[in-house]
């Protein structure tokens, strides 16, 4: 009796997942474990191993809604990713460099550092600057959705870049793509996609449910030709980012871990959490984007070559005896550098 009870609850389960098989996977779009995009065709996106850090199925396209923006000069304009050719053609330069800025999880446009880059990038020289707008994707509770839809967004704007090159003359070796949090592994996807891209720039790449992880999955130095990496808060309890080595350059300001001027006391977290919602505590973790943003125009700061990133963790750097090389910190890197570096900064302006 006991076996034919069991064999029934078998067969019962057998028959659900057939069913769930059907329901989900009738019209070839997705199956439980995977989302296929046909137009574009950008593929399917597995929650299979080794994408299991975020279990979830990412968005539908309509559903993220994704958009750009094109800045150049004083003249700016949105459209949606499917009129990125008719839109981009009178107005893209490609005989200029191209920064392309990808926000993290749950970060709206209005954010405060997205305005800013904007506005210090005009100022530096003439480009092209595309703000990815994802937020239909990004605005989620759950932070593993975020994950699961950025898989999603960086094959999107691949593919846009990849039209600009093959439609209006791009070329891969001006483009910049900077990202912040969640945004820098956005960046990682858009890099593997694109083989000689030519610059990364992650601020303070998040580390929850990507440390650990293979680099597929993950920004890492292979995803350009440069990927530089401010790691501004790298702890391991209450840290949004993360101290792994995901660039050809790693920069740990500060010992990349806990900045000036923001407190770690259990009084200024419960402060952060009540007035700052979900965005609790970020003060370090927002540095890296004050940092990047101060080094365009404002700041020069140089940064000292380290042997090991304990000797970053730890700010003894000045110690190491076979390395003196010195690198010039954020936007103005020296493209020959690679390596581990340490700088001490002042807080909230840099310098
Ligand atoms: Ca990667």
């Amino acid at each position: 009796m006991l076996v034919c009870d069991r064999l029934q609850r078998v067969f019962k389960i057998a028959i659900l997942i057939f069913v769930l098989c059907m329901i989900y996977g009738i019209h070839g779009r997705f199956v439980w474990w995977e989302r296929c995009y046909d137009n574009p065709p950008i593929g399917c996106f597995s929650i299979r191993k080794p994408y299991d850090n975020a279990p979830v199925l990412p968005f539908s396209l309509e559903r993220m809604n994704i958009h750009y923006f094109h800045h150049f000069g004083d003249d700016v304009v949105r459209f949606k990713w499917d009129e990125a050719i008719e839109t981009m053609a009178p107005r893209f330069r490609p005989d200029l460099k191209t920064c392309v800025i990808i926000p993290g999880w749950n970060e709206k446009l209005s954010k405060i550092w997205i305005p800013r880059l904007i506005t210090e990038l005009k100022k530096k020289e003439s480009m092209n600057i595309i703000l990815v707008d994802w937020t239909g994707g990004a605005i989620v509770i759950r932070y593993m959705q975020g994950i699961s839809n950025g898989r999603v967004v960086g094959a999107m704007v691949a593919h846009f870049i990849q039209q600009l090159v093959e439609n209006l003359g791009a070329n891969l070796e001006l483009f910049h793509v900077i990202g912040n949090s969640l945004g820098c592994h956005i960046c990682g996807h858009v890099g593997a996609r694109l083989p000689g891209l030519k610059r990364i720039t992650a601020m303070d790449p998040s580390g929850r449910l990507y440390d650990g992880t293979p680099p597929e999955v993950r920004l890492d130095p292979t995803d350009a030709q440069i990927v530089d990496v401010i790691h501004t808060d790298g702890s391991k309890n209450i840290g949004f980012g993360s101290k792994r080595i995901m660039g050809t350059i790693d920069f740990f300001p500060n010992g990349g871990q806990d900045q000036p001027g923001c407190s770690t006391t259990v009084m200024a977290i419960l402060r952060d959490m009540i007035f700052g919602g979900i965005g609790f505590n970020k003060c370090s973790h927002t540095r890296a984007t004050v940092l990047f943003i101060d080094s365009i125009n404002k700041c020069s700061l140089t940064a000292n070559k380290c042997c090991s990133k304990e000797e970053a963790y730890s700010e003894t750097c000045d110690k190491c005896v076979f390395f003196k090389d010195k690198c010039r910190f954020g936007y103005d890197i020296d493209y020959n550098t690679n390596g581990i570096f340490s700088l001490n900064t002042n807080g909230a302006p840099s310098c």
